[in-house]
């Protein structure tokens, strides 16, 4: 069986506009918290690790969460060195954050490697439904993403809602594109037996079929 340290590794960065959520949804989704008070801007870049299983396959997940605030986004380029997979976050509450989508995806496609998996994230489900008001209809969001060739989905740090979904889909992506990985990385992908509780306390063992 495979163990913790010898799960393939893979790099996805979260990038969009400042107060999308990224930071949020990072930390309901490695950590399991939310803070509705949080007013704390990412400077620079965070860094969280975590596992999952995506076909049977155990990953590692090297998650870079980077500033939105451009003041903040110090040596932004060279975070996307290696990386495996783009999250590009955007409020579906606030239409600006919507529109600024394009600015995003243009840095994500000059910048990552031409074979990275992108994927769009739309946060905080829970303020617009049910009676809320969406700043952006899911048909339009949807259509956006299809324009982009990228994946698309919906989430809500506060309540959980699909937060797991984005990296799911994003890892069933990567894993299906196989000039993105490395060779070693490509044999274990191909091989490595599935064994994620042989890992500590930051071991998640979610399948999905999809
Ligand atoms: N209701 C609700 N609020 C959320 C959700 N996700 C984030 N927020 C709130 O939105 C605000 C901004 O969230 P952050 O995660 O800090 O945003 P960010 O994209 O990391 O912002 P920068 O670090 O400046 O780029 C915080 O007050 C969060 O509590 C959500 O799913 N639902
Ligand atoms: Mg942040």
């Amino acid at each position: 069986m495979a163990s913790e340290d010898s799960l393939p590794v893979l790099k996805i960065l979260v990038i969009g506009p400042s107060g999308a959520g990224k930071s949020s949804l990072l930390l309901r989704y490695c950590d399991d918290q939310f803070d509705p008070e949080s007013s704390t801007a990412t400077i620079g870049i965070d860094f969280k690790t975590k596992k999952l299983a995506v076909h049977g396959k155990g990953y590692r997940l090297n998650i870079f969460d980077t500033a939105g605030q451009e003041r903040y986004r110090t040596l932004s380029t060279s975070y996307y060195r290696g990386a495996h997979g783009v999250i590009v976050v955007y409020d579906i509450s606030n239409r600006k954050s919507f529109l600024s989508l394009d600015r995003w995806i243009e840095e994500a496609r000059s910048n990552a490697s031409e074979n990275a998996v992108i994927y769009l994230v739309g946060t905080k489900l829970d303020k617009v439904a049910p009676g809320g008001t969406r700043a952006v209809s899911l048909e339009e969001a949807k259509a956006f993403a299809a324009s982009q060739e990228a994946g698309y989905c919906e989430v809500s740090a506060k309540t959980r809602t699909n937060i797991k979904q984005p990296f799911v889909d994003v890892v069933g992506e990567i894993v299906q594109r196989p000039q993105l990985l490395s060779g070693e990385l490509a044999k274990r992908t191909a091989s490595s037996p599935l064994d994620l509780n042989a890992g500590g306390s930051q071991a998640s063992s979610s399948y999905c079929s999809c």
